[in-house]
């Protein structure tokens, strides 16, 4: 861009003459019809000995679309036991990135790692029956959409085979008699014990070790 016979838009103030040479505002329409300004203003030395050359930074433009929710959101179980796998479909507008949520044992969505593509394994502690409910939120660029809940359970096992063997018996109430009054937020507390997932290791644990009480799965 060559700009002619320009004069300084502020007035020159003191005895070195520099000043703002000129703005120029651009409005971006986006993909979803968003308007975005991006303005750039450059100032200048004086330079009485020749023509004086704006020199621009670069210019980064960022798209300010609002990120939309994903569609299609299904889970199933994962290709591995204890495991789930997450799908949705991208929104029209796009996305840098999907964010997974999972509730906790307290009722918070806690986030387990991000996707940039439209399927996520969830293979941290997952216990046999119990319903986890996840969260997937679009990002794009600095905006996030509202989240799209999904819930699933993995089947693959039995509820109270607390150490994963198959079989309900004494080490798994070995296991529980170990940690038994631990909550969510003691440091020695073991997910996989709490198997009715409520962020206490107590007596409705050993009930599902009761009722399941030599039972097998598998083999
Ligand atoms: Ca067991
Ligand atoms: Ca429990």
């Amino acid at each position: 861009m060559v700009v002619g016979e320009a004069r300084t838009a502020t007035e020159k103030t003191g005895i070195s003459g520099d000043g703002t040479l000129f703005t120029i505002i651009f409005t971006v329409i986006d993909n979803v019809g968003e308007e975005s300004e991006i303005t750039i203003s450059d100032s200048f030395l004086s330079n009485t000995a020749s023509d004086i050359e704006a020199n621009f930074n670069s210019v980064s433009i960022e798209m300010m679309a609002d990120a939309s929710q994903v569609g299609d959101a299904q889970i199933e179980e994962g290709t591995e036991r204890y495991s789930l796998n997450l799908t949705w479909t991208a929104p029209s507008g796009g996305a840098s990135l999907y964010r997974i949520l999972r509730m906790n044992q307290e009722g918070d969505f806690e986030e387990l790692g991000t996707a940039t593509g439209t399927t996520y394994t969830d293979n941290s502690d997952i216990i046999p029956d119990v319903a986890y409910t996840y969260q997937i939120i679009t990002v794009l660029g600095g905006s996030e959409s509202t989240p799209t809940t999904v819930e699933g359970s993995d089947s693959r096992g039995v509820k109270g085979d607390n150490n994963r063997s198959d079989r309900i018996d004494g080490r798994d109430l070995d296991s529980l008699a170990k940690h038994f009054g631990e909550t969510y937020s003691d440091s020695a507390y073991e997910a996989l014990i709490d198997t009715t997932y409520d962020g206490n290791i107590d007596g409705s644990d050993l009930i599902d070790i009761g009722i399941n009480w030599a039972a097998t799965y598998g083999g």
